[in-house]
């Protein structure tokens, strides 16, 4: 009998490129139909047939209090009725724009967009206007949005599509757009000497999630942060997939490095589209209509995805054990995924830190966007649908790093775990 998904696959496919709005979710690198969700609820999501799965997708991060969570559905139900959009300032904007500072020290002013592809585009303008300078640096495997500039050896689909060269953005987008190999600081360093007073900005996620979860080195980030105030190189730490997920004030209070600009998405919306970014006043200051840096838009601050991510951020905040809870739950996740793997005898290597993970099956370390790539990506993609027959929805790449809310229980870990088991005996 065929799907109901399969048959929403087909329909959609009449109507939207490739039927998806945003190519991740097609499957293409793993194969298969892509699954047609109808509800979600803590740390399951139901599908249009009916089936469950523990969700370790999290719509790729933002669902870190599991789905449906009732503050926050009752906070948008409740807000809904005076109004979805007034496009005048609000006081929600501006509790929210505090609770941000509290949370996150080093953001001095902050800017509310609608995605983290805003954020990272107008943090990269900022950073020009500030310094009057056009390159930047950005690492192999990260991926910032699809902003032109950012399309240049980025992760995510990119990397899980193999596309190397984007249609449509140009020699002269892309141009100032310099790339160097995650964790590699001398190769930084050759770049900055080559192009000495010429770079606006070296822009990085902390913990990179685009290639798998990747870890930085120690001294990396200390080592950018070096450079940039050598050089007077502005430092922006994408943080739309560590933000508020890794700490309360993210990388940067897990990590213990201050960057300049931090751009944010996913969890600060709580599942409603916001980004943002913001930082050091004297930079904040260039934004219009205080400075030339010229950024708009219509829905930022809107109030109903303002309420969505306040209330989950003061939830987070007002609940900071959720932290030691989602961690642990990873690291349990993690010992019983290296106890099976182990005995499974098959090469793996797990990257995780907090509550980001990933599994490589690769049988050296995975420290860059080479290793992720060299890695044996076809085994996951057999690995990810014998996990997807078995209820477990994992990234539909091995170049996507897995998410875990407060939902998940020990329950759900261990049903994961069997899952795991049963799936790397029918592989074998
Ligand atoms: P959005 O424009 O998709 O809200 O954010 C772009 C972005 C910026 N920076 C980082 C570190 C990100 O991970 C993202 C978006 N992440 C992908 C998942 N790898 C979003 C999923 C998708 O593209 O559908």
């Amino acid at each position: 009998m065929v799907s109901k998904s399969s048959q929403l696959f087909s329909r959609a496919q009449q109507s939207i490129p490739g039927g998806v709005n945003s190519p991740v979710r097609a499957f293409r690198s793993v194969g298969g139909t892509p699954v047609f969700m109808s509800s979600a609820s803590g740390a399951y999501m139901y599908d249009a047939d009916g089936n469950s799965y523990i969700d370790y997708i999290n719509s790729w991060g933002p669902m870190i209090l599991g789905h449906a969570y009732p503050a926050v559905v009752d906070a948008i139900k409740e807000r809904a009725g005076m109004s979805t959009s007034f496009g005048a300032p609000t006081e929600l904007e501006i509790e929210m724009a505090e609770l941000i500072r509290q949370m996150v020290p080093g953001v001095d002013m902050i800017r509310m967009v609608s995605s983290g592809t805003e954020a990272c585009m107008s943090a990269l303008r900022l950073a020009r206007g500030y310094t009057g300078r056009n390159k930047f640096i950005k690492f192999e495997g990260c991926y910032h949005g699809h902003a032109d500039a950012f399309l240049v050896k980025a992760g995510s689909g990119l990397a899980t599509f193999n596309i190397q060269t984007v249609p449509g953005v140009t020699a002269g987008a892309a141009n100032d757009t310099l790339t160097a190999p995650y964790n590699d600081l001398e190769a930084v360093r050759e770049i900055v000497a080559a192009n000495k007073g010429e770079l606006a900005a070296i822009i990085i996620e902390p913990v990179a999630g685009n290639m798998g979860c990747i870890i930085p080195a120690p001294g990396f980030l200390e080592g950018l942060r070096s450079i940039c105030d050598e050089e007077g190189i502005v430092l922006i730490f994408d943080e739309v997939m560590t933000g508020f997920r890794l700490a309360p004030g993210g990388a940067q209070e897990r990590l213990g490095v201050r960057a300049d600009l931090v751009t944010y998405g996913k969890v600060i919306g709580g599942g409603l589209p916001v980004g943002a970014f913001g930082g050091r006043a004297d930079i904040m200051q260039c934004i219009a209509p205080l400075g030339n840096v010229y950024q708009a838009g219509t829905l930022s601050g809107n109030p109903i995805a303002m309420i969505a991510g306040y209330t989950t951020l003061k939830t987070l905040n007002d609940n900071r054990d959720i932290y030691t809870t989602i961690d642990a739950t990873t690291a349990q996740l993690h010992d019983g995924l290296s106890d099976v793997l182990n005995a499974s005898g098959r090469k793996h290597v797990i990257n995780h830190l907090g509550s980001m993970i990933s599994v490589h099956f690769s049988d050296k370390p995975v420290t860059n966007f080479a290793d992720a790539a060299s890695a044996d990506n076809a085994s996951f993609a057999t690995f990810f649908h014998h996990m997807l027959d078995r209820g477990i929805y994992l990234p539909p790449s091995a170049f996507e790093t897995w998410f875990i809310s407060s939902a998940v229980n020990g329950d759900d870990v261990a049903k994961t775990i069997a899952a795991v088991k049963d799936s790397l005996a029918a592989m074998a």
